[in-house]
This record gives C-alpha cells, sequence and structure tokens, in this order.
C-alpha cells in the first residue's frame, strides 16, 4: 500500500541534474547538504522513506549513510546509491532494518574498462609525461626517453566480477597472459586464479585493482603485496582509495620497490597526497573511471528507476546483495 504519491527523500549532497529534476518531480527532498543538518533530521527525520546518495558519499566524503544517519530515519525504506561501489552505505545496518539499498551495476563496466585499459597504457608508455614534455619544449633538444612496454609483462586482475571480466575481455586482445584474484573463481573463464593476492601479484607484472571497497578489501594491496610485486612492476587503482595502503604506495614508488602507478581513485578523495603528486613515475586521474555523459546519464536513470519502482510498490531495479530485501511497507 503506498502511503503518499510524494514521498519524503532525503539528499545527502549534489547528484546530477538530471536526476534532481526528476526527484524534485516526484518527491519532497529534504537537502541533508543545505543549512543545519542536525535540525533538518530533527524536523523532517522521522518522515524520511528514502535516500538518494552518492557523489561525495565515496571515499572521505561526508554525508556517509552510516549507523549514526540511519537512527535518525525510522521510516527509512529505501537508500538508492549513485555509483556500482556503495562503500559509503553501511549495507549491515541497513539490512537489520529492513532498508533495500540500491547501486548502479552493469550500465558502467564497458566505460569503466575502457578507461583502466587507457589508464594502464598511460602508465605504462608515460603518455602524460610524452605530452608535458613536448609541451615544454624539449623535442627539439632530444627525442623522449625510451620506457617501459607492455609487450613483456603479464597482468593480474584483483576482482573479477562485472567490471573486472569487462576489462580482461579488453586485455586479451593485447595478447598478454591474464591472472586474476578473488575469493572465488568465476567458472567458465579461461584465466589462471590465484586464491592468494600476494601469489598473484609474485607472478605478474601489472596488477589492476577492480574490487569493490569496505572492510573486507581496506589496505588489501599493502606492503608485502607491493614488495612481491617487484621493481618491474605496476600497479593499476580504479576501486577504491581505501583498497591500497597509500603510504606503502609512496614508499614503494619512491623507494623503486615497483615501477609505476596509475591511479583514479584515493584514500580521502578529493585530496591527494603531495608525495604522489611530486612524482613523476605516476599517473594521477580525478575519479573519472565512468565520467562520461551517456554513462553518468544510465547511472543517474537508474538511481531515479529504482526509487520510482519502489514509490510505485514495485520490487527495486537493482538491490545489492546485502539487501535483496522485499520492500518493507
Ligand atoms: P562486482 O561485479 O561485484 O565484482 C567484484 C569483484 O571483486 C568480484 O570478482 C569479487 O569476487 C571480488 N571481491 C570482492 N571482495 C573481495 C575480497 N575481499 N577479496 C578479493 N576479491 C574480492 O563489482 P563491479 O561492478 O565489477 O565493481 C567493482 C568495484 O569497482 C566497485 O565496487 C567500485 O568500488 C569500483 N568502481 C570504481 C569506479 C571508478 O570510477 N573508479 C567505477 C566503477 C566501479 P569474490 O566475491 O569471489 O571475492
Ligand atoms: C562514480 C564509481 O564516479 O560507480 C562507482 O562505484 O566509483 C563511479 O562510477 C562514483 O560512484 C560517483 O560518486
Amino acid at each position: 500500500m503506498v502511503e503518499s504519491s510524494r514521498p519524503e527523500l532525503l539528499q545527502t549532497g549534489p547528484l546530477m541534474a538530471m536526476i534532481e529534476q526528476q526527484l524534485a518531480e516526484h518527491f519532497t527532498v529534504h537537502r541533508l547538504d543545505k543549512g543545519d543538518a542536525d535540525a533538518l533530521l530533527a524536523q523532517a527525520g522521522p518522515n524520511i522513506r528514502a535516500v538518494a546518495t552518492g557523489v561525495g558519499a565515496t571515499a572521505g566524503g561526508a554525508n556517509r549513510v552510516n549507523e549514526g544517519l540511519l537512527a535518525r530515519l525510522p521510516k527509512l525504506e529505501i537508500v538508492a546509491n549513485f555509483g556500482v561501489g556503495y562503500d559509503a552505505v553501511d549495507v549491515t545496518a541497513a539490512a537489520a532494518r529492513g532498508i533495500v539499498v540500491t547501486n548502479t551495476p552493469g550500465v558502467l563496466d564497458d566505460e569503466v574498462a575502457d578507461l583502466s585499459v587507457g589508464l594502464l597504457l598511460a602508465t605504462l608508455r608515460r603518455i602524460p609525461q610524452a605530452d608535458r614534455f613536448l609541451r615544454a619544449g624539449n623535442w627539439p633538444k632530444g627525442g623522449f626517453p625510451l620506457g617501459a612496454t607492455l609487450r613483456d609483462r603479464s597482468i593480474g586482475i584483483v576482482g573479477m566480477g562485472r567490471i573486472g571480466q569487462a576489462i580482461a575481455r579488453r586485455l586479451a586482445g593485447f595478447g598478454r597472459p591474464i591472472a586474476y584474484h578473488s575469493r572465488r573463481p568465476v567458472e567458465g573463464l579461461p584465466y589462471p586464479h590465484y586464491p592468494v593476492l600476494r601469489e598473484l601479484a609474485a607472478a605478474v607484472d601489472v596488477l589492476l585493482v577492480i574490487v569493490p571497497g569496505g572492510p573486507a578489501t581496506d589496505r588489501m594491496i599493502n606492503a608485502e603485496v607491493l614488495e612481491a610485486l617487484g621493481p618491474n612492476g605496476v600497479l593499476i587503482n580504479v576501486a577504491r582509495g581505501s583498497v591500497v595502503d597509500e603510504p606503502a604506495l609512496i614508499a614503494a614508488l619512491e623507494s623503486g620497490t615497483i615501477a609505476a602507478a596509475g591511479l583514479d581513485v584515493f584514500a580521502n578523495e578529493p585530496h591527494v597526497p603531495d608525495a604522489l603528486i611530486a612524482m613523476d613515475n605516476v599517473v594521477l586521474l580525478p575519479h573519472i573511471a565512468s565520467a562520461t555523459h551517456v554513462t553518468r546519464n544510465a547511472m543517474g536513470q537508474l538511481v531515479v528507476d529504482n526509487l520510482l519502482a519502489w514509490r510505485d510498490g514495485r520490487e527495486p531495479l537493482t538491490p545489492v546483495p546485502e539487501t535483496p530485501l522485499p520492500v518493507r511497507r
């Protein structure tokens, strides 16, 4: 039974205009990031039935949907997350309260895989550095130094889910050996599975990380794994900054324990350590793997469609595995 045709919705931070326009059309929207959050929660919290969250809630973002926030929203039924990664939402607490959490899987796989391969090539072949070299007027003084190649490398993919598999399909075209690490092997894949991450790192020359963030993967790329990757090794992280022990990575890059890194994500976004910015053997991107008009619009529409399905009394389209709950009504 649908309580209201315009349910009260809490938006934790800015979202794309196309999302905000549709939310305003179908919901009574309260903004947690505008004005006094505490006063807003005291006044509107008891009637909030839906949350829309995303940008700004990842990594170190302030507006995480945690137990403290959930406790102030006693009528909450759904949290719709913009992004396939939902590490900024406490799904265990949500499940315990019978709240369904949705994310945006599938619609961004190819986009993120394209960027991952681009970042790998940019890091290995030093494409941004070559661009800077030319712009600085250095070419007439001599050619850009010779560098590393993909031709003699094997690639280890950490996380072989939707995006990991889209990356592997692309990298197969490069004719280099591929292996992967995940907790369980994926049936039917032709690549060797390494149940122990350190053993994968020791066996390959490139580690490309595309696992979810959260406690289970927290700093899984640590000093020991980087040591195993070795002095010819390259780390590519398109997963979450939390997955890498950032100080250990900086130390490994500075000491030559590994050769180079390509990073789309950081521990405390949007802040990037000065030590990384000062290095010449890293390529740094501002979390852009899905950042195209087409893909972000598809993600945004999925956020809205999940909320509208719930509002209309249907099952949300893409609940996360931890909360595959029927809507509580
Ligand atoms: P997915 O389909 O759920 O795949 C996740 C993969 O990680 C699975 O192979 C899973 O296998 C593995 N995994 C999970 N926990 C693990 C652990 N503790 N140890 C080892 N492997 C583990 O997810 P997806 O759609 O491919 O997305 C993956 C992640 O990429 C997202 O959660 C997000 O954080 C990140 N991402 C980043 C961007 C960006 O803009 N940079 C864009 C999109 C996604 P097992 O369960 O068998 O271990
Ligand atoms: C988004 C992402 O940039 O989907 C994810 O998990 O990391 C990216 O696609 C991010 O969710 C926006 O906050």
